[in-house]
């Protein structure tokens, strides 16, 4: 069988083995120098992505399938330069990724994961009583990047009578939220900073100490887009200083790599870059990443390209 589709990067086993089985996908490393001519998809994902020096190891490169909603570990203005189409798996994951983001802020606002390792130190047990937490109904929110995930953590924050404001580069005009001009702004106006922005240059470190001590002392941040939106120390050192109050965080700048400062504390919520990470939502990413691999291979075109 030609080689036409290769793995980039380490994903998961079901799609590794699906491509295997159905086009006998080897990974870049088992990609024997003779059939690197055969090979028009690169199969890549949120974690790992396609740049420059992998297409160079491809010249007959003509899509990169990204498994996740997220690309920028991708370099697309490079693929589009060569004449290389991207896709990604957007809409499948927006609930499960906004779930995770309620999650993350009550556990944060409400210390839940703090008092279960209260529980579990024993310190109830020998009389102790956890300091008080904080309210999430009625909560102000602002949320950095209202996409389909800001969108669907609004919706879901709305059941909790919260106050939703928002900062994209430009106002949209289906919605009823309050606009802030900047995330400093939006920061200054709520209680809760929520990033659900794409990751990438146009975001990198938007969330840096001015919008940090805009969102103050009784100021919470979640993040569940991409550790690259905020700058990380910043956050720690917030933290500490408290001039922030908590932080629940699902991504990181360097994962799987969590810095000590943030590992230490009580005040954080870690979690493991889970947001889409349930069997559902990873079964339907799976298969629309298959759908697109399927799809460019019979027409030429992708099911869910991305912009070039
Ligand atoms: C995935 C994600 O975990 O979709 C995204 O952008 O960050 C997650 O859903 C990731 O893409 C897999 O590496």
């Amino acid at each position: 069988m030609t080689t036409r589709v290769v793995v980039v990067g380490t994903l998961r086993p079901a799609l590794v083995q699906a491509l295997r089985d159905c086009y006998a996908a080897p990974t870049l490393e088992e990609l024997s120098p003779e059939d690197t001519d055969d090979v028009e998809i690169a199969v890549t994902s949120g974690t790992w992505g396609v740049r420059a020096e992998h297409m160079n190891r491809l010249p007959k490169l003509r899509a990169i399938v990204n498994f996740g909603v997220g690309y920028d570990a991708t370099d697309v203005a490079e693929a589009t330069r060569r004449g290389i189409v991207v896709s990604n798996t957007p809409d499948v994951l927006t609930d499960c990724v906004a779930d995770a983001a309620v999650g993350l802020i009550i556990d944060v606002m409400r210390g839940l994961s703090a008092s279960d390792r209260f529980v579990r130190r024993g310190e109830w047990a020998r009389g102790a009583v956890p300091p008080p937490a904080r309210r999430v109904t009625g909560v102000r929110a602002g949320i950095l990047g209202l996409g389909r995930i800001g969108l669907a953590i609004a919706h879901r924050l709305t059941a909790f009578d919260a106050t939703i404001s928002y900062h994209n580069r430009r106002p949209r005009t289906d919605v009823d939220y309050a606009y802030a001009a900047s995330p400093r702004e939006l920061a200054a106006n709520c209680d809760l900073l929520v990033i659900a922005a794409a990751g990438g240059d146009d975001s990198r470190g938007l969330v840096d100490t001015t919008v940090l001590d805009a969102l103050g002392p009784r100021g919470f941040l979640v993040n569940v887009a991409r550790g690259s939106v905020v700058d990380e120390p910043a956050v720690a050192a917030a933290l500490e200083e408290k001039r922030l109050a908590g932080a629940g965080l699902d991504v990181f700048a360097d994962e799987p790599h969590v810095p000590a400062a943030l590992r230490e504390r009580d005040d954080v919520v870690l979690l493991p870059h889970l947001g889409s990470a349930t069997v559902e939502t990873r079964t339907a990413m799976t298969d629309l990443t298959l759908a697109n691999v399927a799809r460019f291979l019979d027409e030429g075109t992708l099911v869910t390209p991305v912009p070039g």
